[in-house]
């Protein structure tokens, strides 16, 4: 097949899956077309079947914002033309449902729209009543639609009404990338052997709840020797570290930035804090599960549908920080839990969110809409 994938190519879980997908896609021999605005950051290097098409949007001095969203359609469609591309994936909705749209009426029929939905498209955008019906119309004329979670699904359905059968296909990680790593020697420059380590990983905006990630390790450092380290970026990092200073914890928190290849970050932890307020999967969540590192966090969106109570880590209602730091405590002091909740993680994400799996899911999802003609 020949496919076009558009995305958010900076950080972020669905620009990840985009490009995993994209990558696994080509591997299996489709010819696969990103159109982004900027190169994903996971696409690296050349890889074979992959073909990058930027999206410029036009600056003239009239626009007070450049009209990016028709230069992205504009861009689909003459690559659909140029390059005979059998579908669109989409992966968030806003604006790319829309553009998807446009390009297939520029096109023509036969040119298919799958559009998949990874969570603030619809459970913040959707809220914002300046964006409502055109995501709604986005998801009428797709011509499938795909959720990461089947809470995701209901959240959309609840908010939009709409009658479109949405697919849940949960994502993935290639297992190729995401495995225990042998990382002793790196983690011997954060801690001694008796002192454990926390990460969270974020864009740290305020739906992560990042303080509660500060508050959580505030209360396990005083039970548990141990470290935080933090990875990403975001508005609410400045007042993260005034809130470390604050508590008086400087020496044990760790702001280790962006980074790209987080693999072998991740497995230097032993918990992974996701106290999030919303979260249509969690995609750190399972990568720390791959890794073999639970994740205690907050039971909400499709979190639960990832990290299973009690088997690969604990979650409990969002902002409930002492039961969280509780939960941390109890699995960083037990060593047969922790053992256990890893094996458990690891069976959990080879058996169910494995990169060739899903792929196929989606192969399947493709062949269906093209042999509807
Ligand atoms: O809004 C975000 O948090 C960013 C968004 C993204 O583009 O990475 O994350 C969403 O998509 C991820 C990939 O499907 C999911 O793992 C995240 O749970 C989801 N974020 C939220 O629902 C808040």
């Amino acid at each position: 097949m020949r496919i076009g994938i558009t995305c958010y190519p900076s950080h972020g879980g669905s620009g990840v899956v985009a490009t995993e997908l994209g990558k696994l896609l080509a591997e299996n021999g489709h010819e696969v077309h990103f159109i982004t605005y900027e190169m994903p950051f996971r696409l690296g290097n050349f890889h074979q079947n992959i073909f990058y098409h930027e999206v410029e949007a036009n600056q003239y001095a009239l626009f007070k914002f450049p009209p990016y969203d028709l230069a992205l359609a504009s861009r689909m469609a003459q690559v659909a033309i140029d390059h005979k591309l059998d579908l669109l994936h989409v992966h968030y909705a806003v604006p790319h449902a829309v553009a998807a749209v446009l390009a297939k009426q520029m096109v023509g029929d036969h040119l298919k729209v799958v559009t998949t939905l990874h969570g603030t498209d619809i459970t913040v955008l959707g809220e914002d009543p300046t964006l409502k019906g055109i995501i709604k119309f986005g998801l009428e004329k797709s011509d499938m639609v795909t959720a990461v979670s089947d809470s995701l699904i209901q959240q959309t359905y609840d908010m939009f009404h709409v009658k479109v059968p949405i697919e849940r296909i949960y994502n993935f990680v290639d297992e190729r990338v995401y495995y225990p790593r042998d990382v002793q020697s790196i983690r011997r420059q954060y801690v001694s052997d008796e002192e454990k380590i926390l990460l969270h990983i974020s864009n740290f905006r305020p739906v992560k709840r990042p303080k509660d990630v500060v508050d959580i390790f505030h209360r396990v450092q005083e039970k548990v020797p141990s470290h935080l380290l933090l990875v990403g970026e975001g508005p609410e990092l400045m007042n993260i570290h005034q809130q470390v200073i604050d508590l008086g914890i400087q020496d044990r928190v760790h702001f280790l930035g962006k980074q790209n290849e987080v693999a072998q970050l991740i497995s230097l932890a032993d918990l992974l804090l996701l106290p999030s307020e919303k979260e249509s999967f969690g995609l750190v969540a399972l990568e720390a599960m791959a890794c073999g590192v639970p994740t205690v966090g907050s039971a909400t969106g499709g979190v639960p549908e990832l990290v299973k109570q009690g088997e690969t880590g604990y979650l409990a209602n969002v902002g409930d920080v002492p039961a969280m730091a509780e939960s941390a405590i109890d699995i960083l002091s037990h060593p047969h839990l922790h053992e256990k909740m890893v094996s458990n993680g690891l069976e959990r994400a080879s058996k169910h969110f494995s990169g060739s799996a899903i792929t196929k899911q989606y192969e399947a999802l493709y062949q269906r809409l093209l042999q509807q003609d």
